[in-house]
């Protein structure tokens, strides 16, 4: 039977009951009560909408537009809502229950039908109103050490992950990755660059002419194309986390593909950072110290679940040689500081800035809040190997500030 959705464009808020209704089958929705919405957040990529019947079933469509939201310049191949849809659902495999459920995925309309978390919060939203989540620190370490571990040669069948690499390889959003974390914060190559202006001569200095931190950031970007070590999230910030007091989902992983598991754990660490940055310019002391204590639990928490659930599951004989698990984890370590670090660089002076800190009014604030990321990024990558513990991670936070503070 011949369908309008036979063919690929670009739904709006009109097209997507008839849609939903059309794919989203496994559902017995009650037609004449529904609805459908643009929810208010959103990311810098695609288009969600929020649909709804009046006998309480509901979910969300996601669909990917030819042009990024954030940049019309921008057409990453629409295969992302597949990657995303099939990463998604091997996470859940993984981590059964972190992450929506997907009802269905379509390659033709690049759309898929995901569970409504409009229960939660994106934790972005709640971190700008200095929310705080004790349950956090835990169901997060628990996502990234069971998907990044169960989904890595140490776990897995040798032939299946190299399965799994061809499937999820993603060329066009690796290039955003490649270009817009790992080399323009420090040339501004593309001349792209959002530079706070009252900070510009700052970000020359510490960021643009630097050839030791430019080094450090050449190693990190060919580690990232190159070392197939896991199926990582690939951009697992605070706006692809779904949370409320009693639960965490994550979502969002288009940016998904085989890489170093550091870069999911050093984006958790950076982002934290950006909601203490916002904390400390509205004066929220309370706030502020449970971010810096969540920083700490969480990387202790990773290090010690990454660590029993590598005895418990690991299949791999040469990775149960004797020191074999050490040398692992901290190469996990090393890499976890240096991608926090080019996280914290890239959001404060590249092309995809965080409201956490664009939002701070105050010109004295904001430079302090930009500075602590410059600062503490760069002690992230300059000094990998001295952050061993949570507490390591949490106290380059307060040395950064200290360090930024000096130069207002
Ligand atoms: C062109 S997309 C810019 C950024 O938004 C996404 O969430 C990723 O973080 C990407 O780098
Ligand atoms: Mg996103």
């Amino acid at each position: 039977m011949m369908s309008r959705f036979d063919h690929y464009f670009q739904m709006n808020v009109d097209d997507v009951i008839e849609y939903t209704l059309e794919k989203a089958t496994e559902i017995d929705w009650d037609r004449d009560s529904m609805e459908a919405v643009v929810p208010d957040s959103h990311g810098n990529l695609n288009y969600v909408y929020r649909i709804w019947d009046g006998k309480g079933h509901s979910l969300y469509i996601k669909q990917a537009g030819t042009e990024t939201r954030i940049s019309k310049d921008m057409k990453p191949s629409k295969d992302r809502n597949r990657l995303e849809s099939e990463i998604i659902m091997l996470e859940d495999k993984f981590a059964p229950g972190m992450v929506p459920h997907i009802y269905f995925f379509d390659t033709v309309m690049c759309a898929c039908g995901m569970e409504d978390c409009s229960d939660f919060m994106v934790m972005r939203d709640a971190m700008l109103r200095h929310e705080t989540f004790p349950r956090f620190a835990d169901d997060i370490s628990t996502f990234m050490v069971e998907t990044l571990l169960l989904s890595s040669d140490l776990v897995m069948d040798h032939k299946e992950k190299k399965e799994l690499i061809r499937k999820f390889i993603s060329p066009d959003l690796c290039d955003i990755t490649e270009k817009l974390v790992l080399m323009e914060p420090y040339n501004d190559l593309n001349q792209r660059n959002n530079v706070f202006v009252p900070n510009a001569d700052f970000i020359e200095r510490e960021l643009y002419n630097d050839p030791a931190l430019h080094l450090e950031v050449a190693k990190l970007k060919f580690k990232f194309m190159t070392d197939a070590q896991a199926l990582m999230h690939g951009d697992l910030h605070t706006g692809s986390i779904f949370i409320r007091q009693d639960a965490t989902k994550v979502f969002d992983s288009e940016f998904g593909t085989y890489a170093p598991m550091g870069y999911d754990v050093g984006n958790v660490v950076a982002n934290l950072i950006f909601a203490y940055d916002n904390g400390l310019a509205a004066g929220a002391t309370a706030f502020c110290d449970w971010i810096l204590e969540t920083i700490e639990k969480t990387m202790d928490l990773f290090i010690e679940k990454f660590s029993k659930r590598f005895d418990e599951a690991v299949t791999e004989p040469m990775a149960k040689v004797s020191g074999f698990k050490e040398w692992y984890m901290e190469g996990i370590l090393n890499d976890t500081a240096g991608y926090a670090g080019t996280e914290l660089h890239r959001r404060t002076v590249g092309m995809a800035n965080v409201v956490d800190v664009t939002s701070i009014a105050d010109e004295q604030k904001r430079l302090l809040a930009e500075r602590i990321n410059i600062f503490a990024g760069k002690d992230y990558i300059m000094h990998q190997s001295s952050f061993r513990t949570g507490a390591d991670f949490a106290a380059a936070v307060t040395k950064a500030k200290e360090a930024a503070e000096k130069t207002l």
